[in-house]
């Protein structure tokens, strides 16, 4: 036990430096007013002294907190002997601590290099899984730019209904490949009949800007007449763009032909209505697959009561892949039923736009292969369109070529 002496001015000023110096555990045993000196001993004060116990213990313990050595919160007795203990075990749980993260952190890192070799042997089982020959054909199929969904039926196609000899037989594939393709192109190859066959036929060409709508409305008047023995009339809605009105304009009087300028639907069905002509061609103004607004400003003027008009798709097969597929989806507020590729002189490719057709079920009625009016415009057919797919194994061609 130990005992000391607190003296301050007032009573509660010594508690609070009892407090201060010894924490809760000491005892006030008495509490007296005492008399002291001032300054040069002139001067005397009242003050006041209490007398406390304290355990060794806790005057240790405060000793070491006032030092730093034992945390608050430590309430038993620490001996040196103890201290050293306390200390050890203090390190080894440090220490313990330390080498659980780091096992932990060695553990979880030897689990991810597991899991990444796992993945690893999946992926290289799955891409050993798929042939050589069938990961040739997959190349031809993206360098003929056909579609991610295209290329994945194909493939998912030969992977099921072919037998294993026919895959390693590289020519057999290629031309289960070329089988493959034709059948898909065959039931997307539109018959022009479907301008001809009736009374009054109307046909709309509709289409992105600049693909060519103009030029191909005349090249196919050019050759209804000539080769349909048809009557033909020409309607342009495009008629205040002063270039675009005397475009059309020189064909139709090259042609000998009616040209009507339309602003609205009422035109468009007056046109029609005091036609006499087999087929009606009406040309549009070009339209941004991205302005949805004008789009559906457009569909309004084409909205013609008494009339069943053909609505066709211009679209220049130079189209990036990605837009094709917008321009599919934001062109078919028209219901368009058939489709142009324009420009394929311009083109490699035109997988893309055979994809598009191919999976919103739209028949192509007419390739364009150049600027000539009227004789740069082919009909579409199951031969023309498989002469655009490049990359099969020359033999396929030869064997597939018409002499
Ligand atoms: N190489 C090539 N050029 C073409 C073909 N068809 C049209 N063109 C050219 O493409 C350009 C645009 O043709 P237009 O007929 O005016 O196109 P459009 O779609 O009517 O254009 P807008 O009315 O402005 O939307 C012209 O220079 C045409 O000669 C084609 O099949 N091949
Ligand atoms: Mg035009």
């Amino acid at each position: 036990m130990k005992y000391d002496y607190i003296i301050a001015d007032s009573h509660a000023d010594a508690i609070m430096e009892t407090k201060k110096k010894y924490g809760d555990e000491a005892r006030i045993i008495n509490s007296k007013i005492i008399k002291t000196k001032g300054a040069f001993g002139l001067f005397k004060k009242n003050q006041y002294q209490l007398l406390v116990s304290i355990t060794d213990d806790e005057h240790l313990k405060n000793y070491k907190k006032q030092l730093g050595i034992v945390s608050t919160s430590e309430n038993k007795t620490t001996s040196s002997v103890e201290k050293k203990n306390t200390e050890k075990i203090n390190n080894n749980q440090t220490s313990n601590n330390e080498s659980i993260d780091n096992n932990t952190v060695k553990m979880i890192f030897e689990n991810l290099q597991k899991i990444e070799k796992q993945i690893n042997n999946n992926t290289e089982n799955r891409s050993s899984s798929k042939h050589k020959n069938i990961e040739e054909i997959k190349d031809i199929l993206l360098d003929n730019e056909f579609s991610d969904d295209f290329i994945n039926n194909a493939v998912k196609e030969m992977e099921s209904k072919l037998s294993l000899s026919v895959i390693e037989e590289r020519v057999e594939l290629h031309k289960w490949a070329y089988d493959y393709i034709q059948g898909k192109i065959s039931e997307i190859v539109g018959n022009d009949e479907i301008i001809y066959n009736r009374k009054k036929n109307v046909m709309i060409l509709i289409g992105p800007t600049g693909v060519g709508k103009t030029t191909t409305i005349a090249k196919i008047a050019a050759n209804s007449y000539k080769n349909e023995k048809k009557t033909v009339e020409l309607v342009t809605i495009d008629g205040f763009r002063i270039g675009a009105k005397y475009q059309l304009s020189i064909y139709a009087e090259h042609m000998k032909m009616k040209l009507h300028f339309a602003e609205s639907n009422l035109d468009i069905e007056k046109a029609i209505s005091l036609s006499d002509s087999d087929v009606i061609l009406i040309d549009t103004i070009g339209r941004s697959q991205l302005d949805e607004l004008k789009l559906v400003e457009m569909k309004s003027i084409l909205k013609l009561r008494n009339v069943e008009p053909v609505f066709v798709l211009a679209i220049s097969a130079t189209t990036k892949p990605k837009d094709i597929k917008k321009i599919f989806k934001n062109f078919d507020i028209f219901d368009f039923t058939h489709v142009i590729i324009t420009k394929n002189d311009e083109s490699e490719s035109v997988g893309g736009i055979l994809s598009a057709a191919i999976e919103k079920n739209k028949q192509i009625l007419y390739c364009t292969n150049g600027q000539r009016v009227p004789n740069d415009i082919e009909k579409s057919s199951v031969r023309l369109l498989m002469d655009r797919i490049r990359g099969l194994d020359s033999s396929i061609y030869l064997m597939n070529a018409v002499y």
